[in-house]
């Protein structure tokens, strides 16, 4: 079987990897002429445990390559960006997905599977996508086989969780889901589940939604306690002892190209229904300012006050920006005049106009706060002695709930549980 694979980003690249590490022959297209020549060259361009060595070991046996153009091939999975409308409901941009079905029409044949991957709106392949094809002349499910089989991998462990994971193959048809179900059994030892297209959208969308919604919980309760004097991380560890009881963790806000963008994409279909996803996304988006005032609110009283801020990921041990709470909270408290210096192991450049990033020595040098916004493994063990002799006030406001305090020294640790 060949594989042409549009967009080789985060799902495109490590997908079109495994499928040829299973044999299939994989053509990866991209429009970045850089991520092209650096893919052929056997190199990566984002960070994912594993992906680096597979991505060598297929270019290197010819298994895989990349293009610029699209090619001829038995199936086609698209994975590009479905980022949000700039529009009141933050609706589903579907630009870039039906611009790739257009770009592989012209090369498709009787016979072939077109698959879409990317995240998107209920009912985008019956209404949108089913239309594309039909106009350039095919029958589907007939003489092409449309499918939605949304990808569902956790950003850190990709490479395990494509293969083990279930996969939902969303039809247009029995048949269309029948020949999808068959591509992926190349490689997926979950279960794969056959369904209709528009099952398969709302499915993907409602498994980031509960997550959305739960972290929106646990945020509004760090809050209400807070506000009441009460250690909510106790009261989370407490509460999760009864057997049907899983409250999330609260953090500084949700962030992520899923979870802070893909349950508005149900709420920009029905905003007079999806009342409680709304209202969660709220108030995720509310958590980088409630962070930024408690950040202010701790080195209040200090002449001159600085902040290390550590982390600018959307999340622990990744390398991605995307819509992360941290850059917004740095930002917030530059815009608010507080002198704030970042650093973070895992990123080389920051996406922020307002900040660069510094080494961890420098950021320390003469602070009253290191902020930790995210939970990167090298934040979990702060060395608490350089802490003592590098900073004005020894103080760590940890909003992730990782630094273990040290009673020996005299760094002080302020978390969600003792904010009040
Ligand atoms: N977060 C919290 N508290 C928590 C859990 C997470 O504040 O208790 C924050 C994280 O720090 C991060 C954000 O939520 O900012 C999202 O992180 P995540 O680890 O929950 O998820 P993602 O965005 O990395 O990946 C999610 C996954 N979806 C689910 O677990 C339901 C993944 O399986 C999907 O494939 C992915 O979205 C996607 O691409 O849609």
């Amino acid at each position: 079987m060949k594989l042409c694979t549009i967009g080789l980003g985060y799902i495109g690249l490590p997908t079109s990897a495994v499928f040829a590490k299973y044999g299939t022959d994989v053509v990866g297209i991209d429009i970045h002429q850089s991520v092209v020549d650096k893919l052929n060259r056997g190199e990566i361009h984002i960070e994912e445990p594993g992906l680096g060595e597979v991505v060598k070991e297929v270019v290197a046996s010819g298994k895989f390559r990349a293009s610029l153009d699209v090619e001829p091939a038995d199936a086609f999975i698209i994975a590009v960006p479905t980022p949000n409308n700039d529009d009141e409901n933050k609706s589903c941009d579907l630009t870039y997905v039906l611009d790739a079905t257009r770009r592989v029409l012209p090369v498709v044949q009787k016979g072939n599977v077109i698959i879409v991957e990317s995240t998107i709106a209920p009912r985008t392949m019956d209404d949108f996508v089913k239309p594309l094809v039909e106009e350039a002349g095919f029958v589907v499910g007939e003489d092409v086989y449309l499918v939605h089989c949304p990808e569902r991998v956790l950003p850190g462990q990709i490479l395990h969780e494509l293969v083990h994971n279930n996969r939902i193959v969303g039809g247009i048809t029995s048949t269309c889901a029948e020949k999808g179900a068959e591509i992926y059994r190349t490689f997926v030892e979950g279960e794969i589940i056959q369904t209709d297209a528009k099952t398969a959208e709302m499915s993907k969308l409602m498994e980031n939604t509960f997550r959305d919604v739960n972290i929106a919980l646990a945020n509004e309760l760090a809050k209400v306690c807070n506000a009441l004097d009460i250690n909510v991380l106790d009261v989370i560890e407490m509460a999760n002892k009864h057997p049907r009881v899983n409250l999330h963790s609260p953090g500084p806000g949700v962030g992520g190209h899923c979870l802070a963008v893909d349950p508005y994409f149900i709420v920009a279909k029905q905003p007079e229904l999806a009342k409680i996803i709304k209202l969660s996304r709220d108030t995720n988006v509310s958590m980088p300012d409630y962070v930024a005032t408690h950040a202010q609110k701790l080195v209040e009283g200090i002449e001159n006050p600085k902040i290390a801020a550590f982390g600018v990921t959307y999340k622990g041990n990744v390398d991605d920006m995307r819509e992360s709470p941290a850059v917004e909270i740095i930002d917030l408290l530059i815009e608010r005049g507080v002198n704030v210096e970042v650093h973070d192991p895992h990123v080389e450049r920051s996406i922020s106009d307002k900040f660069d990033l510094v080494s961890s020595e420098q950021a320390l040098t003469g602070a009253d706060l290191v902020l930790v916004l995210v939970d990167h493994n090298e934040f979990k063990q702060l060395n608490f002695n350089e802490l003592t002799a590098t900073m004005n006030t020894p103080r760590i406001f940890d909003t992730r709930n990782i630094v273990k305090e040290d009673t020996d020294s005299k760094v002080e640790v302020v978390n969600y549980g003792n904010l009040y």
